[in-house]
């Protein structure tokens, strides 16, 4: 007797609660309507023309917050696949070239250019940067461990200055760790002998051990981009060190090339003499080989030292204004814009890969208050190198590319068998990211992100590493060259990660200039 009973209990009362409930909300539906009936047909009108409009809205943004989902994803997935990419390379690196100075991929071994691990010196911010922490780890033990500058060794003295004392220095600024300031005042103070020269105009060469330097054996010449691209690097140590030998020595090159003769509206020739301190073999003007950071490092200087130093600025807006009143060139038929090379008053439709630093270069200058129309030309300068990319059969550009001026049929670009080679160069990647700081326009992130498939696709090798390639017109045979350049690691997957970064508070181009091997340093505290 007692379980039904309290089952009998249980169901009534639920039978209860349900039957007031279902009354209540009938009620309140009724009431609703009756209210409803009461308004009147403007009031009634008002309302559903808002719930319409609510309605609409909802539908209308929709797409845009999914669209904002979809590039939130694609963004990271993109970062990943550079962080991927990285790892691959460095699996090669670390397999069969670790403390050499670059991997040779396909052969499985390495080559030696200086012998000072210039690779993994020139990985180490990426590293940083992509967050690699592992990877990080073990080469700053190999740093501690294993690199000594004390090398009867000829190191040239800028490739030296961007990827070593550039790297050590960037990887200290990042870190605080002041191991890698150590070893950046060390190399720093071997390299000083290269400015021993009857000109103070350094030699390119230094035996680093012997504390000797000389020129290459056949001129007593240097590049002129060599010896003007070593500014940001030994001024930052100066700072630094408090010791300002490395400072006064590269300013001195820099007066001294403000004030030479053999400039063309701004324009430098390609060599400058040790003994005499001038311009040799005139009549030659680039943006590319041998000339192209000189330009580069008159804006980044001035920016480096809190625009103060109007000369550095002058000869930089004057420089542009020479490149276009004597380099720039539209092709047909499609009007691509681009910058030719100047050879005794005849102009050649040529333009290295290595001139497309010069888009996020200007676009870095507007940023700062330079004229909107150097933005004009970056943005144009930034499609014709993206077209370099996108109209060769392997996604890639060649190392140089020639274009067609002529008003009847043709294609824009022709590429000659001897420059068809690939060496995974950073210029174009570099501009992208520039142009995405700057514009958020979206489609530099889908060009650096077509760029990045077509090294997978190409250059990359499976048991470890990418290869620079002789063919980029063949994508059955792209003839990898069996080597990874280390500015592969140093620039190019540096800046596709920060590309697809939706960090842009990493390395603030407001705080940080990137040297010409990408490797970030401060703009300098105004009181300094
Ligand atoms: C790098 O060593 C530097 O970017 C330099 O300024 C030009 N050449 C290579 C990359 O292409």
């Amino acid at each position: 007797m007692y379980s039904p009973q309290r089952k009998d209990f249980v169901s009534l009362t639920l039978g209860d609660q349900y039957s007031r409930s279902y009354t209540n909300g009938k009620h309140r539906r009724q009431s609703c309507w009756r209210k409803w009936k009461q308004l009147s047909r403007l009031q009634r009108s008002l309302i559903l023309f808002l719930l319409a409009f609510l309605f609409i809205c909802g539908i209308l943004s929709y797409p845009s917050l999914t669209e904002q989902w979809r590039v939130t994803v694609k963004a990271v997935d993109r970062v990943e696949a550079v962080r991927e990419a990285f790892r691959h390379a460095w699996k090669g690196y670390k397999a069969f070239a670790w403390g050499h100075d670059e991997l040779k991929p396909i052969s499985k071994t390495h080559g030696e250019w200086f012998g000072l691990g210039l690779t993994l010196i020139d990985a180490l911010d990426t590293m940083w940067i992509l967050g690699l922490k592992d990877e990080f780890a073990e080469a700053r033990k190999w740093v501690e461990t294993e690199l000594s500058f004390s090398k009867n060794v000829d190191v040239n003295l800028f490739e030296s200055t961007i990827r070593i004392l550039g790297g050590l220095l960037s990887t200290y600024h990042l870190t605080g760790d002041t191991l890698f300031l150590d070893k950046a005042k060390d190399i720093g103070f071997r390299l000083m002998p290269a400015f021993k020269t009857p000109s103070k105009i350094p030699y390119s060469d230094v035996n680093i051990g012997k504390g000797t330097a000389h020129p290459p054996r056949w001129t007593t010449d240097s590049t002129v981009a060599e010896v003007t691209s070593i500014q940001l690097e030994f001024r930052e140590l100066s700072r630094l060190t408090q010791d300002p030998q490395y400072q006064n020595a590269v300013e001195e090159v820099t007066r001294q090339v403000h004030r030479l003769e053999g400039k063309r509206d701004g324009l430098v020739p390609m060599f400058i003499n040790t003994n005499s301190g001038k311009f040799t073999r005139r009549g030659a003007f680039t943006l590319g080989a041998r000339a192209d950071s000189y330009y580069e490092y008159l804006l980044k200087q001035w920016l480096q030292g809190g625009k103060k130093e109007t000369e550095l600025l002058e000869d930089y807006l004057q420089a542009i204004e020479g490149v276009r009143k004597n380099l720039l060139r539209q092709t047909s038929p499609s009007k691509l814009t681009f910058v030719g090379e100047l050879s005794n008053g005849h102009l050649n439709p040529k333009m290295d890969h290595l001139v497309c630093f010069l888009p996020g270069t200007l676009a870095l200058g507007a940023h700062n208050g330079l004229p909107a129309d150097h933005m004009d030309l970056a943005l144009q300068l930034m499609e014709t190198c993206h077209q370099m990319y996108a109209q060769m059969e392997t996604g890639l550009s060649p190392e140089i590319a020639h274009f067609n001026l002529q008003s009847s049929n043709g294609r824009d670009i022709d590429v000659k068998p001897a420059d068809r080679h690939n060496l995974l160069r950073p210029e174009t990647v570099e501009s992208l990211f520039y142009m995405y700081r700057f514009t958020k326009d979206s489609k530099y992130r889908d060009w650096g992100w077509d760029i990045l498939q077509s090294f997978n696709k190409y250059t990359r090798v499976p048991s470890g590493g990418y290869t620079s390639i002789g063919n980029v017109r063949d994508p059955v045979n792209p003839a990898p060259r069996d080597k990874m350049e280390s500015f592969f690691l140093g620039e190019t997957l540096k800046y596709l990660f920060l590309l697809f970064s939706d960090d842009s508070e990493l390395i603030s181009l407001d705080k940080y200039i990137f040297n010409t091997e990408a490797h970030p340093l401060p703009i300098w505290p105004s009181t300094s």
